[in-house]
């Protein structure tokens, strides 16, 4: 259906138009993140694309530019040498066709490969009555061409609703190219978003192509009778550790946001037999994380941090909108498998590079009722390192105090009963939803090792040796700095505390 150049470069010279009138506002409020990416202007979510062309780390994610709520849909895109620091690029691509939703829903979510020196991106187009799946490729990395060949897969398997078929992952295995996308079957309603109750069930497509144009339906890999959601957006396939996982963030699952399933690929009938399923974060604010591999061979996750108005505990609040923008990237994630079959995560080692003033507590017993006040940089944009010693720990609870102040504060609590970790941000600010919770492996354990990242309104946790994380947005005022440690029904014996300020890893 062809590609009108023209058009599209004047769509992206209108984003870029608007962001240099904008940017310069937006970088001043103090609830802009230092070292987790946004977008300089707008409405930002899922990241994709991710990959590493010609020696550089390109990142490309759904971009609302003209708005700080979700509309017709960019690719905006940044590159970055070291997976912290991110250079602002032109937007990548711009709806400007009618498969592409030029007058619709525009670019969705999509990936990259690199084919003949090529920077390739697969993305949904969401046109008025369909989504179709579209190609479109780059010499340089930085100006994107679109095929002349799109929709190069235009209609899903029979049975699924043309409206939610989305958000193609493609990689290359053996003599073919494959591509997982997420579908539904039964209606939904794009018109009205927050009117997300899938009448069907969700599925992940498996496609193979041997020249990236011409795609053939192999199987669903997975089926949900209920159990895995009624839409599985953002699918990820890869093999990890021996293993394959198939990661997703799946609609109607309640507050089990971004799933993974580990298992084993039979290539012949392109089925997944999995076995172990769990949830990758589980925090309020964390989406659409996408895979990639980097060239020292690292399995590297990134994700959105932010939420759905149609999420149950979003109330269709967003405290940054009317601000002009939202949303954020987490810390690059490296990943790995378990032994049994569950996934841990920890942060790039890149992000020490912007560690500064090392504080360092020595081992103590923190004893009940008396809070045990402690510096990490300006309380606001820090890492905060944490281990206890759990044999010789009478505490029923142990309480972080984040983001202090008269008025405000964020707790996270550690229930060494229950065994659970809880986050509390009922005084965080003005948010909805109050607390999430999760189940703290390491209750049951010798020791308990924390490690949280606080930036200006998020906060990323990482325990149980990475094997439970959580990510959350925060929209505290940025006097509230105050951190304490408590413990309650006992003491508690803290091994060690090191923390640091981290510097901003902004680019302009
Ligand atoms: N966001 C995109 C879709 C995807 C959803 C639209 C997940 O492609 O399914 O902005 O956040």
């Amino acid at each position: 259906m062809g590609f009108n150049a023209k058009r599209h470069l004047e769509k992206i010279q209108l984003v870029e138009e608007y962001v240099r009138q904008h940017k310069v506002d937006i970088a001043k409020h103090p609830w802009r993140e230092h070292y987790h990416f946004q977008a300089s202007v707008g409405w930002m979510n899922d990241p994709h694309g991710l990959i590493q062309f010609q020696g550089k780390f390109h990142l490309f994610y759904q971009h609302h530019p003209f708005s700080g709520k979700w509309g017709t849909m960019h690719w905006g895109h940044a590159i970055s040498e070291d997976l912290i620091h991110w250079e602002h690029q032109p937007e990548a691509l711009a709806p400007s066709e009618d498969y592409d939703g030029w007058e619709g829903g525009g670019i969705f979510t999509g990936s990259a490969i690199v084919h003949q020196d090529e920077l390739v991106l697969f993305y949904t187009g969401c046109a008025q009555d369909r989504q179709v799946q579209c190609m479109a490729s780059s010499s340089d990395g930085y100006s994107f061409a679109k095929s002349n060949h799109n929709p190069i897969l235009a209609d899903p398997p029979s049975g699924i609703n043309p409206h939610d078929f989305r958000d193609p992952k493609v990689w290359r295995q053996g003599d073919c190219w494959y591509m997982v996308t997420g579908v539904t079957d039964g209606v939904s309603d794009l018109i009205e978003p927050s009117n997300c109750q899938r009448n069907g069930l969700g599925k992940v497509c498996l496609h193979r192509s041997r020249d990236l144009k011409n795609w053939e339906f192999i199987n669903y890999l997975v089926e949900s009778h209920g159990e895995l959601g009624t839409m599985l957006e953002c699918p990820n396939f890869f093999p990890l550790d021996g293993k394959w996982v198939l990661m997703y963030s799946p609609m109607g699952l309640h507050d089990r946001q971004v799933i993974y399933l580990t298992g084993d690929f039979d290539e012949k009938t392109g089925k997944f037999h999995w076995h172990t399923m769990g949830s990758v974060d589980w925090g309020f604010d964390y989406y659409a994380p996408q895979h990639f591999c980097d060239d020292r061979g690292r399995d590297l996750l990134m994700a959105w941090v932010g939420s759905w108005p149609f999420m149950p505990w979003c109330r269709g609040n967003y405290d940054t909108s009317d601000l002009g923008w939202y949303g954020s990237i987490t810390l690059p994630r490296q990943i790995r498998l378990c032994p049994d079959g569950k996934l841990a995560s920890e942060p790039v080692s890149e992000i020490e590079r912007l560690r500064e003033n090392e504080q360092y507590y020595l081992p103590c017993v923190i004893h009940e009722s008396e809070a045990f006040p402690f510096i990490a940089g300006d309380g606001v944009h820090c890492e905060i390192i944490a281990s206890f010693d759990l044999q010789e720990t009478s505490a029923k609870r142990i309480v972080f105090r984040l983001r202090g102040s008269r008025n405000q504060e964020t707790k996270l609590e550690f229930d060494l009963v229950r065994g659970e970790m809880i986050f509390d941000r009922t005084r965080s600010g003005n948010i909805s939803a109050l607390q999430r919770k999760c189940l703290l492996e390491s209750a049951s354990q010798s020791k308990l090792n924390i490690r949280i990242f606080l930036d200006s309104i998020s906060i990323e946790i990482f325990t149980d040796g990475g094997r439970t994380t959580m990510t959350n947005n925060i929209f505290s005022s940025p006097e509230s700095n105050q951190l304490s440690i408590s413990a309650f029904g006992g003491s508690a014996r803290l091994l060690g505390l090191r923390t640091y300020g981290l510097r901003s890893s902004m680019i302009e």
